[in-house]
């Protein structure tokens, strides 16, 4: 009989546009890399080939989707992400930090765009896989216009709803943060990015025994 190999841990970073969670994913990899894991840094939609085929049909705005079209597309690539990136790396025992999850589906196209929050708990049970830690960054409105107007890129087609989305967006953030409170940590991520950082690794360090 042979061994299982050790699971390794699943974090997901989640928040509205411009929050940080790209910058902070890349800081908390090379904190976990100097303390000796192996780390898989991913993001979603995307984090596959066929789930980056469909990112690219979700994010273009060049079809304007069905509600139910849209969350069932984010969960497709989601399926394919977590069968071909996530689970196996999990398995070898990796640090898997994922920028974005289904959160970000309950958020978005439950409680922004008004989709059916019962149906997207089903899918996301159908997914099998809780992250074991979820970190919230939440920032204000104001300055996610400003984080985003900065960057100087293209809007992507979520980006284009504006403040009155975002503000719904930071809401359902934080009702799926106080619905799922084992899991998830809310960071106040308006602070400068050192601060943002160590509070990340903090949450990290205490969710995780074996860090500290
Ligand atoms: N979406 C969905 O609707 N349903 C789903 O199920 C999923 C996704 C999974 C993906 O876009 C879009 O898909 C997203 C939700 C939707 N909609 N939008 N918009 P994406 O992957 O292209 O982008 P994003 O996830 O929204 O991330 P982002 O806009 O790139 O932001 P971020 O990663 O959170 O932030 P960042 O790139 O690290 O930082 C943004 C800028 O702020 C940058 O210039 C930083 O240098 C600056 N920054 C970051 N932190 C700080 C602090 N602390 N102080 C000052 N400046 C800072």
């Amino acid at each position: 009989m042979t061994d299982s190999p050790p699971r390794g841990r699943f974090i997901t970073l989640e928040g509205g546009e411009g929050a940080g969670k790209s910058t902070q994913i890349g800081l908390l990899a090379e904190a976990l890399r100097q303390r000796g894991r192996d780390v898989v840094v991913t993001r979603e939609p995307g984090g596959a080939p066929g789930a980056d085929i469909l990112r690219g049909l979700l994010l273009s705005g060049d079809v304007a989707w069905s509600p139910q079209a849209e969350t069932l597309l984010h969960f497709a690539a989601r399926a394919e992400h977590v069968a071909k990136t996530i689970r196996p790396a999990l398995a070898r025992g990796a640090w898997v930090l994922c920028d974005r999850y289904y959160d970000s589906t309950m958020v978005y196209q439950g409680h922004a765009l008004g989709g059916d929050v019962a149906q997207i708990a089903e899918l996301a049970r159908m997914i099998d896989l809780v992250p074991d830690l979820t970190l919230v960054l939440d920032v204000a409105v104001d300055t996610t216009a400003q984080r985003l107007a900065s960057r100087g890129q293209a809007a992507d087609r979520y980006e284009r709803l504006g403040a009155p989305f975002f503000a719904r967006v930071r809401d359902g953030f934080l009702t799926v943060a106080q619905q799922n409170s084992t899991r998830c940590v809310v960071i106040d991520a308006n602070a400068p990015l050192s601060r943002v950082s160590a509070s990340v690794f903090a949450a990290t360090r205490d969710h995780f025994t074996e860090l500290a």
